[in-house]
Protein backbone atom coordinates (compact mmCIF):
# COMPACT_ATOMS: atom_id res chain seq x y z
CA UNK A 1 0.00 0.00 0.00
CA UNK A 2 1.06 3.58 -0.75
CA UNK A 3 1.02 6.46 1.14
CA UNK A 4 0.58 9.89 -0.20
CA UNK A 5 2.63 12.42 1.88
CA UNK A 6 2.53 15.97 0.69
CA UNK A 7 6.11 17.56 -0.42
CA UNK A 8 5.76 20.46 2.26
CA UNK A 9 5.60 17.41 5.14
CA UNK A 10 8.28 15.46 3.81
CA UNK A 11 10.19 18.48 3.72
CA UNK A 12 8.85 19.72 7.31
CA UNK A 13 10.42 16.32 8.86
CA UNK A 14 13.35 16.45 6.41
CA UNK A 15 14.39 19.30 8.29
CA UNK A 16 13.47 18.16 11.54
CA UNK A 17 15.26 15.15 11.15
CA UNK A 18 18.01 17.31 9.94
CA UNK A 19 17.99 19.59 12.81
CA UNK A 20 18.07 16.02 15.37
CA UNK A 21 21.24 15.35 13.31
CA UNK A 22 23.09 18.35 14.69
CA UNK A 23 24.28 17.58 17.94
CA UNK A 24 23.79 20.67 19.52
CA UNK A 25 21.36 22.58 18.60
CA UNK A 26 22.56 26.44 18.68
CA UNK A 27 25.90 26.17 20.58
CA UNK A 28 28.81 24.43 18.83
CA UNK A 29 30.62 21.29 19.40
CA UNK A 30 33.10 21.08 22.80
CA UNK A 31 36.37 19.07 21.97
CA UNK A 32 37.68 17.34 25.49
CA UNK A 33 41.45 16.33 24.22
CA UNK A 34 43.39 14.15 26.19
CA UNK A 35 47.15 12.92 26.00
CA UNK A 36 48.70 10.20 28.35
CA UNK A 37 52.30 10.40 28.00
CA UNK A 38 53.28 7.01 26.53
CA UNK A 39 49.99 5.57 26.87
CA UNK A 40 50.83 2.12 24.40
CA UNK A 41 47.51 0.67 23.03
CA UNK A 42 47.95 -2.65 25.65
CA UNK A 43 44.33 -1.65 27.09
CA UNK A 44 41.42 -4.00 27.76
CA UNK A 45 39.56 -2.35 24.76
CA UNK A 46 42.56 -2.97 22.18
CA UNK A 47 42.10 -6.76 23.59
CA UNK A 48 44.84 -7.01 26.81
CA UNK A 49 42.66 -8.51 28.84
CA UNK A 50 45.24 -8.59 31.52
CA UNK A 51 45.22 -4.53 31.89
CA UNK A 52 42.79 -3.12 34.53
CA UNK A 53 41.09 0.31 32.37
CA UNK A 54 37.91 -0.54 32.87
CA UNK A 55 37.24 3.70 32.37
CA UNK A 56 38.95 3.74 29.13
CA UNK A 57 37.57 1.23 28.11
CA UNK A 58 33.95 2.47 28.97
CA UNK A 59 35.32 5.47 26.67
CA UNK A 60 35.78 3.07 23.86
CA UNK A 61 32.56 1.27 24.01
CA UNK A 62 30.75 4.74 22.76
CA UNK A 63 34.13 6.07 20.38
CA UNK A 64 35.24 4.72 17.39
CA UNK A 65 38.24 2.86 18.07
CA UNK A 66 41.38 3.00 15.81
CA UNK A 67 43.25 -0.04 15.70
CA UNK A 68 45.84 0.85 13.77
CA UNK A 69 46.78 4.35 14.56
CA UNK A 70 50.22 5.84 14.68
CA UNK A 71 52.36 8.86 15.69
CA UNK A 72 54.61 10.60 13.20
CA UNK A 73 57.59 10.47 15.61
CA UNK A 74 58.06 8.45 18.61
CA UNK A 75 59.09 11.43 21.35
CA UNK A 76 57.07 13.34 23.42
CA UNK A 77 58.14 16.78 22.23
CA UNK A 78 58.02 16.26 18.53
CA UNK A 79 55.37 14.30 18.52
CA UNK A 80 53.26 17.02 20.23
CA UNK A 81 54.29 19.68 18.01
CA UNK A 82 53.43 17.42 15.14
CA UNK A 83 50.13 16.34 16.32
CA UNK A 84 48.68 19.50 17.57
CA UNK A 85 50.18 21.59 13.96
CA UNK A 86 49.05 18.80 11.69
CA UNK A 87 52.28 18.99 10.05
CA UNK A 88 54.11 16.34 9.46
CA UNK A 89 57.85 15.89 10.70
CA UNK A 90 60.72 16.69 7.89
CA UNK A 91 64.58 15.90 8.11
CA UNK A 92 64.53 19.12 10.19
CA UNK A 93 61.56 19.19 11.62
CA UNK A 94 60.33 18.34 15.00
CA UNK A 95 63.20 15.99 16.09
CA UNK A 96 63.43 15.38 19.46
CA UNK A 97 61.76 15.64 23.08
CA UNK A 98 62.28 19.65 23.82
CA UNK A 99 60.96 21.09 20.32
CA UNK A 100 58.63 23.50 20.05
CA UNK A 101 56.55 24.03 17.34
CA UNK A 102 56.92 27.78 17.14
CA UNK A 103 60.74 27.45 16.83
CA UNK A 104 60.35 24.45 13.99
CA UNK A 105 57.73 25.40 12.06
CA UNK A 106 56.73 29.69 12.24
CA UNK A 107 53.80 30.55 11.44
CA UNK A 108 52.04 27.51 11.34
CA UNK A 109 49.20 27.44 13.49
CA UNK A 110 47.84 24.57 15.68
CA UNK A 111 44.83 23.28 16.70
CA UNK A 112 44.52 25.49 20.02
CA UNK A 113 44.99 28.61 18.39
CA UNK A 114 42.31 27.80 15.69
CA UNK A 115 39.90 27.19 18.37
CA UNK A 116 40.52 30.16 19.90
CA UNK A 117 40.46 32.14 17.05
CA UNK A 118 36.83 31.10 16.27
CA UNK A 119 35.71 31.55 19.82
CA UNK A 120 36.21 28.51 22.25
CA UNK A 121 38.15 28.73 25.48
CA UNK A 122 40.85 27.02 25.15
CA UNK A 123 42.96 25.77 28.02
CA UNK A 124 46.28 23.60 27.90
CA UNK A 125 46.21 21.30 31.37
CA UNK A 126 49.31 19.03 32.11
CA UNK A 127 51.58 18.29 29.26
CA UNK A 128 50.00 19.10 26.74
CA UNK A 129 52.97 21.00 24.04
CA UNK A 130 56.21 19.87 26.06
CA UNK A 131 57.56 23.27 26.40
CA UNK A 132 54.75 25.69 28.12
CA UNK A 133 55.85 28.30 26.38
CA UNK A 134 54.72 27.03 22.91
CA UNK A 135 52.32 28.72 21.23
CA UNK A 136 51.67 30.15 24.57
CA UNK A 137 48.98 32.97 23.20
CA UNK A 138 47.03 29.89 21.53
CA UNK A 139 45.60 29.23 24.85
CA UNK A 140 43.14 31.55 27.41
CA UNK A 141 44.51 29.52 30.10
CA UNK A 142 47.72 26.74 30.73
CA UNK A 143 47.74 25.26 33.79
CA UNK A 144 49.77 22.51 35.63
CA UNK A 145 49.31 21.07 38.99
CA UNK A 146 52.05 21.62 41.66
CA UNK A 147 54.22 18.52 42.18
CA UNK A 148 56.53 17.04 44.40
CA UNK A 149 59.61 17.88 42.27
CA UNK A 150 60.16 17.57 38.53
CA UNK A 151 59.68 14.03 38.92
CA UNK A 152 56.88 14.14 41.71
CA UNK A 153 58.22 11.54 44.00
CA UNK A 154 56.87 11.08 47.68
CA UNK A 155 58.60 8.26 48.63
CA UNK A 156 61.41 9.69 51.07
CA UNK A 157 64.20 7.14 49.40
CA UNK A 158 63.39 8.42 46.21
CA UNK A 159 63.38 12.21 47.59
CA UNK A 160 66.11 11.96 48.68
CA UNK A 161 67.60 9.97 46.24
CA UNK A 162 67.20 13.16 44.04
CA UNK A 163 68.61 15.42 46.75
CA UNK A 164 71.64 13.50 47.08
CA UNK A 165 72.30 10.45 44.23
CA UNK A 166 75.59 9.39 45.36
CA UNK A 167 76.63 7.74 41.82
CA UNK A 168 75.45 9.85 38.97
CA UNK A 169 75.00 13.28 40.59
CA UNK A 170 74.22 14.52 37.26
CA UNK A 171 70.93 13.00 37.12
CA UNK A 172 69.47 13.61 40.24
CA UNK A 173 66.92 10.77 39.98
CA UNK A 174 65.28 8.46 42.05
CA UNK A 175 64.16 4.82 40.92
CA UNK A 176 62.29 3.97 37.93
CA UNK A 177 59.23 3.31 40.24
CA UNK A 178 57.57 4.02 43.48
CA UNK A 179 54.55 2.16 45.11
CA UNK A 180 53.92 3.51 48.57
CA UNK A 181 51.42 6.26 47.84
CA UNK A 182 48.01 6.28 49.33
CA UNK A 183 45.55 8.73 47.52
CA UNK A 184 45.53 9.83 44.11
CA UNK A 185 45.94 13.37 44.73
CA UNK A 186 49.44 12.43 45.73
CA UNK A 187 50.59 13.21 42.08
CA UNK A 188 49.94 15.66 39.77
CA UNK A 189 47.18 13.38 37.85
CA UNK A 190 44.98 13.03 40.34
CA UNK A 191 45.09 16.49 41.48
CA UNK A 192 44.68 17.36 37.28
CA UNK A 193 41.42 15.39 37.67
CA UNK A 194 39.94 17.52 39.77
CA UNK A 195 40.84 20.68 38.44
CA UNK A 196 39.25 19.33 35.51
CA UNK A 197 35.95 19.06 37.16
CA UNK A 198 35.99 22.38 37.97
CA UNK A 199 36.48 23.68 34.53
CA UNK A 200 33.75 21.30 33.21
CA UNK A 201 31.40 23.09 35.71
CA UNK A 202 32.40 26.77 34.68
CA UNK A 203 31.68 25.49 31.24
CA UNK A 204 28.09 24.25 32.17
CA UNK A 205 27.59 27.65 33.72
CA UNK A 206 28.50 29.71 31.07
CA UNK A 207 27.63 27.70 28.39
CA UNK A 208 30.67 28.43 26.01
CA UNK A 209 32.38 26.60 23.78
CA UNK A 210 35.56 24.66 24.71
CA UNK A 211 38.71 23.21 23.31
CA UNK A 212 39.44 21.93 27.00
CA UNK A 213 42.46 19.63 27.15
CA UNK A 214 43.87 17.15 29.43
CA UNK A 215 47.85 16.37 29.30
CA UNK A 216 48.69 13.16 31.59
CA UNK A 217 52.24 12.96 32.86
CA UNK A 218 52.07 9.32 33.45
CA UNK A 219 52.47 6.07 32.49
CA UNK A 220 55.74 8.29 31.58
CA UNK A 221 58.72 7.52 33.64
CA UNK A 222 58.97 7.10 36.77
CA UNK A 223 56.12 4.78 37.20
CA UNK A 224 54.72 6.20 40.68
CA UNK A 225 51.51 4.82 41.04
CA UNK A 226 49.62 5.24 44.29
CA UNK A 227 49.61 1.76 45.81
CA UNK A 228 46.16 0.12 45.18
CA UNK A 229 47.36 0.37 41.61
CA UNK A 230 50.40 -2.17 41.82
CA UNK A 231 47.83 -4.14 44.10
CA UNK A 232 45.68 -4.57 40.70
CA UNK A 233 47.91 -7.01 39.18
CA UNK A 234 49.74 -10.22 40.23
CA UNK A 235 53.54 -9.95 40.27
CA UNK A 236 54.22 -13.65 39.78
CA UNK A 237 52.22 -13.57 36.66
CA UNK A 238 54.09 -10.78 34.98
CA UNK A 239 55.75 -11.69 31.91
CA UNK A 240 58.58 -10.44 29.60
CA UNK A 241 57.14 -10.06 26.10
CA UNK A 242 57.30 -13.20 23.87
CA UNK A 243 59.84 -10.38 21.71
CA UNK A 244 62.56 -10.10 24.20
CA UNK A 245 65.34 -10.30 22.09
CA UNK A 246 67.27 -8.73 19.26
CA UNK A 247 67.36 -10.78 16.52
CA UNK A 248 70.73 -10.83 14.07
CA UNK A 249 68.41 -10.38 10.84
CA UNK A 250 68.04 -6.32 12.34
CA UNK A 251 69.94 -3.98 11.66
CA UNK A 252 71.51 -2.88 14.48
CA UNK A 253 70.52 0.77 14.02
CA UNK A 254 67.50 -0.09 14.65
CA UNK A 255 67.99 -0.83 18.55
CA UNK A 256 69.64 2.07 21.39
CA UNK A 257 70.22 1.26 24.65
CA UNK A 258 67.74 2.54 26.59
CA UNK A 259 69.19 5.97 27.35
CA UNK A 260 65.99 6.81 29.07
CA UNK A 261 65.71 4.34 31.41
CA UNK A 262 69.12 4.47 32.22
CA UNK A 263 68.97 7.67 33.90
CA UNK A 264 67.02 6.28 37.13
CA UNK A 265 69.07 5.06 39.95
CA UNK A 266 69.00 1.17 40.45
CA UNK A 267 69.31 0.94 36.16
CA UNK A 268 72.60 -0.37 34.82
CA UNK A 269 74.56 2.38 32.31
CA UNK A 270 74.55 -0.82 30.12
CA UNK A 271 73.42 -4.25 29.28
CA UNK A 272 70.11 -6.25 29.77
CA UNK A 273 68.16 -5.19 33.14
CA UNK A 274 67.70 -8.62 35.00
CA UNK A 275 64.70 -9.83 34.61
CA UNK A 276 62.98 -9.08 38.06
CA UNK A 277 63.59 -5.84 37.57
CA UNK A 278 62.25 -5.92 33.55
CA UNK A 279 59.28 -7.57 35.34
CA UNK A 280 59.15 -5.27 38.04
CA UNK A 281 58.87 -2.19 35.57
CA UNK A 282 56.16 -4.28 33.78
CA UNK A 283 54.10 -4.16 36.79
CA UNK A 284 55.04 -0.52 37.55
CA UNK A 285 53.72 0.61 33.96
CA UNK A 286 50.76 -1.32 33.90
CA UNK A 287 49.90 0.30 37.82
CA UNK A 288 50.78 3.52 36.18
CA UNK A 289 47.71 2.95 33.15
CA UNK A 290 45.59 1.79 35.75
CA UNK A 291 46.39 4.77 37.82
CA UNK A 292 45.86 7.51 34.80
CA UNK A 293 42.30 5.16 33.77
CA UNK A 294 40.68 5.78 37.48
CA UNK A 295 41.37 9.91 37.08
CA UNK A 296 39.90 9.62 33.48
CA UNK A 297 37.01 7.93 34.80
CA UNK A 298 36.60 10.98 37.07
CA UNK A 299 36.61 12.99 34.04
CA UNK A 300 34.01 11.41 32.34
CA UNK A 301 31.45 10.89 35.14
CA UNK A 302 31.74 13.94 35.50
CA UNK A 303 31.43 15.28 31.42
CA UNK A 304 27.91 12.49 32.18
CA UNK A 305 27.40 14.04 35.22
CA UNK A 306 27.02 18.06 33.47
CA UNK A 307 25.50 16.28 30.61
CA UNK A 308 28.07 18.27 28.43
CA UNK A 309 28.64 14.41 26.81
CA UNK A 310 26.06 15.25 24.45
CA UNK A 311 27.80 18.05 23.24
CA UNK A 312 31.47 17.20 23.56
CA UNK A 313 33.62 15.50 21.22
CA UNK A 314 35.91 13.12 23.43
CA UNK A 315 39.50 12.29 21.83
CA UNK A 316 42.03 9.63 24.13
CA UNK A 317 45.58 9.42 22.65
CA UNK A 318 48.79 7.99 24.20
CA UNK A 319 51.74 10.72 22.51
CA UNK A 320 53.03 7.52 20.77
CA UNK A 321 53.99 4.21 21.85
CA UNK A 322 56.32 2.27 24.29
CA UNK A 323 58.65 -0.41 24.28
CA UNK A 324 57.93 -2.67 27.52
CA UNK A 325 60.55 -4.79 26.90
CA UNK A 326 60.07 -5.30 23.17
CA UNK A 327 62.62 -6.60 21.75
CA UNK A 328 64.49 -5.55 25.03
CA UNK A 329 63.94 -2.37 24.39
CA UNK A 330 63.09 -0.07 26.90
CA UNK A 331 61.21 3.88 26.25
CA UNK A 332 60.70 4.68 22.49
CA UNK A 333 62.69 6.19 20.17
CA UNK A 334 62.74 3.53 17.18
CA UNK A 335 61.03 2.75 14.04
CA UNK A 336 59.62 -0.86 15.76
CA UNK A 337 55.66 -1.30 15.71
CA UNK A 338 55.97 -1.36 19.82
CA UNK A 339 57.24 2.64 19.32
CA UNK A 340 54.89 3.71 16.69
CA UNK A 341 51.71 2.40 17.26
CA UNK A 342 48.88 4.13 19.78
CA UNK A 343 45.42 4.04 20.79
CA UNK A 344 43.42 6.37 19.49
CA UNK A 345 39.41 6.72 20.48
CA UNK A 346 37.49 9.26 19.43
CA UNK A 347 33.86 9.58 20.55
CA UNK A 348 31.04 11.63 18.45
CA UNK A 349 27.57 12.30 20.35
CA UNK A 350 25.07 10.16 18.37
CA UNK A 351 27.68 8.88 16.13
CA UNK A 352 30.27 6.34 17.64
CA UNK A 353 29.82 3.60 19.73
CA UNK A 354 32.36 1.25 19.45
CA UNK A 355 32.75 0.39 15.87
CA UNK A 356 36.65 -0.64 15.53
CA UNK A 357 38.47 0.65 12.22
CA UNK A 358 40.94 -1.40 11.07
CA UNK A 359 41.91 1.22 8.36
CA UNK A 360 45.77 2.65 8.81
CA UNK A 361 45.50 6.56 10.12
CA UNK A 362 48.34 8.67 11.62
CA UNK A 363 48.38 11.27 14.44
CA UNK A 364 48.42 14.53 11.56
CA UNK A 365 45.03 13.39 10.52
CA UNK A 366 43.91 14.39 14.29
CA UNK A 367 43.65 17.92 13.31
CA UNK A 368 42.02 17.66 10.07
CA UNK A 369 39.28 15.50 11.94
CA UNK A 370 38.22 17.91 14.59
CA UNK A 371 38.13 20.87 11.80
CA UNK A 372 35.91 19.18 9.85
CA UNK A 373 33.53 17.78 13.00
CA UNK A 374 33.65 21.30 14.08
CA UNK A 375 33.62 22.62 10.88
CA UNK A 376 36.53 24.95 11.74
CA UNK A 377 38.97 26.05 8.75
CA UNK A 378 42.08 23.80 8.71
CA UNK A 379 45.66 25.27 8.10
CA UNK A 380 47.21 24.57 4.72
CA UNK A 381 50.53 23.58 7.24
CA UNK A 382 47.91 20.43 8.67
CA UNK A 383 48.24 18.35 5.54
CA UNK A 384 46.66 15.18 7.59
CA UNK A 385 43.39 13.69 5.97
CA UNK A 386 39.91 13.66 8.01
CA UNK A 387 39.09 10.30 9.21
CA UNK A 388 35.77 10.97 9.49
CA UNK A 389 34.92 8.78 6.00
CA UNK A 390 36.43 5.84 8.23
CA UNK A 391 34.02 6.66 11.25
CA UNK A 392 30.91 6.78 9.02
CA UNK A 393 31.81 3.38 7.17
CA UNK A 394 33.04 4.88 3.49
CA UNK A 395 36.86 4.82 2.78
CA UNK A 396 39.29 8.01 2.06
CA UNK A 397 42.33 8.34 -0.24
CA UNK A 398 45.25 7.79 2.00
CA UNK A 399 46.22 4.06 2.85
CA UNK A 400 49.28 4.49 4.70
CA UNK A 401 50.95 6.15 7.42
CA UNK A 402 54.63 7.45 7.45
CA UNK A 403 56.61 7.89 11.03
CA UNK A 404 60.30 9.19 11.05
CA UNK A 405 62.73 8.40 13.84
CA UNK A 406 66.33 9.93 13.50
CA UNK A 407 67.84 9.31 9.90
CA UNK A 408 64.72 6.41 10.06
CA UNK A 409 61.48 6.90 7.59
CA UNK A 410 58.98 3.90 8.16
CA UNK A 411 56.23 3.33 6.13
CA UNK A 412 53.47 1.34 7.17
CA UNK A 413 50.85 0.33 4.34
CA UNK A 414 48.72 -2.82 4.70
CA UNK A 415 50.36 -5.81 6.31
CA UNK A 416 54.03 -4.52 6.00
CA UNK A 417 56.18 -2.02 8.10
CA UNK A 418 59.04 -1.05 5.75
CA UNK A 419 61.90 0.98 7.77
CA UNK A 420 64.97 3.10 5.71
CA UNK A 421 67.64 4.71 6.87
CA UNK A 422 69.25 7.38 4.82
CA UNK A 423 72.31 9.75 5.09
CA UNK A 424 71.99 13.35 4.05
CA UNK A 425 72.31 12.77 0.55
CA UNK A 426 69.05 10.49 0.51
CA UNK A 427 71.17 7.84 -0.06
CA UNK A 428 69.90 4.23 1.90
CA UNK A 429 72.02 3.39 4.32
CA UNK A 430 69.90 0.29 6.14
CA UNK A 431 66.50 -0.95 5.83
CA UNK A 432 64.27 -3.65 7.29
CA UNK A 433 60.44 -4.71 6.06
CA UNK A 434 58.66 -6.79 8.40
CA UNK A 435 54.98 -8.55 7.16
CA UNK A 436 52.87 -8.19 10.45
CA UNK A 437 50.47 -10.79 8.74
CA UNK A 438 53.33 -13.63 9.52
CA UNK A 439 55.62 -12.05 11.65
CA UNK A 440 53.43 -9.23 14.37
CA UNK A 441 56.48 -9.69 16.84
CA UNK A 442 58.54 -8.14 14.19
CA UNK A 443 61.68 -10.60 14.23
CA UNK A 444 62.14 -11.65 11.03
CA UNK A 445 63.55 -8.83 8.75
CA UNK A 446 62.55 -9.53 4.61
CA UNK A 447 64.01 -6.63 3.05
CA UNK A 448 67.24 -8.25 2.32
CA UNK A 449 65.51 -11.17 0.62
CA UNK A 450 65.25 -11.12 -3.24
CA UNK A 451 61.21 -12.51 -3.35
CA UNK A 452 60.43 -8.98 -1.30
CA UNK A 453 62.58 -6.95 -3.46
CA UNK A 454 59.13 -5.84 -5.24
CA UNK A 455 57.52 -4.94 -2.28
CA UNK A 456 60.24 -2.89 -0.98
CA UNK A 457 60.92 -0.80 -4.04
CA UNK A 458 57.11 -0.01 -3.78
CA UNK A 459 57.48 1.18 -0.41
CA UNK A 460 60.32 3.23 -0.91
CA UNK A 461 58.89 4.86 -3.80
CA UNK A 462 55.60 5.30 -1.40
CA UNK A 463 57.89 6.57 1.38
CA UNK A 464 59.76 9.24 -1.17
CA UNK A 465 56.98 10.28 -2.83
CA UNK A 466 54.85 11.00 0.67
CA UNK A 467 57.19 12.60 3.42
CA UNK A 468 56.47 15.90 2.26
CA UNK A 469 57.51 18.17 -0.77
CA UNK A 470 59.51 20.32 1.95
CA UNK A 471 61.24 16.88 3.37
CA UNK A 472 64.68 18.67 2.87
CA UNK A 473 63.85 22.33 3.76
CA UNK A 474 65.35 23.67 7.52
CA UNK A 475 62.75 26.12 8.33
CA UNK A 476 64.00 26.67 11.65
CA UNK A 477 64.08 30.32 13.25
CA UNK A 478 67.35 28.96 14.58
CA UNK A 479 69.31 27.14 12.62
CA UNK A 480 72.02 25.00 15.21
CA1 LIG B 1 55.76 10.83 25.57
Amino acid sequence: MKIAVPLSLVLILGLLVGFKKQPVEQGKMNVLFIVADDLRPELGSFGATHIKSPNIDKLAAGSAIFERAYCNIPVCGASRASLMSGARPARYRFINHGDFLNEHYPGAKSMPRIFHENGYTTISNGKIFHQKQDEKDAWDEIWQAKGNGELDYINPVNVDLVKNEPVRKDNNRGYAYEDVALNDTDYRDGKMALKIKKDLQKFKQSGKPFFLTVGFHKPHLPFNAPKKYWDLYDSTKIRLPANYSQPASTPKVAFHNSGELRNYYGIPDKGLVSKDLAKKLIHGYYASVSYVDAQLGIIMDELARLELDKNTIVVLIGDHGWNLGDHQLWNKHCNFSSSLTTPLLIRIPQKTSGQRIRDIVEFIDIFPTLAELTQLPKPNTAVGESVVPLIENRKRTKTFAISRWGDALTVIKDQYFYTEWVDDKDNRTARMLFDHKTDPLELKNLAEQPEHAGVVTELSDLMRKNRGADFWEDKRKTKP
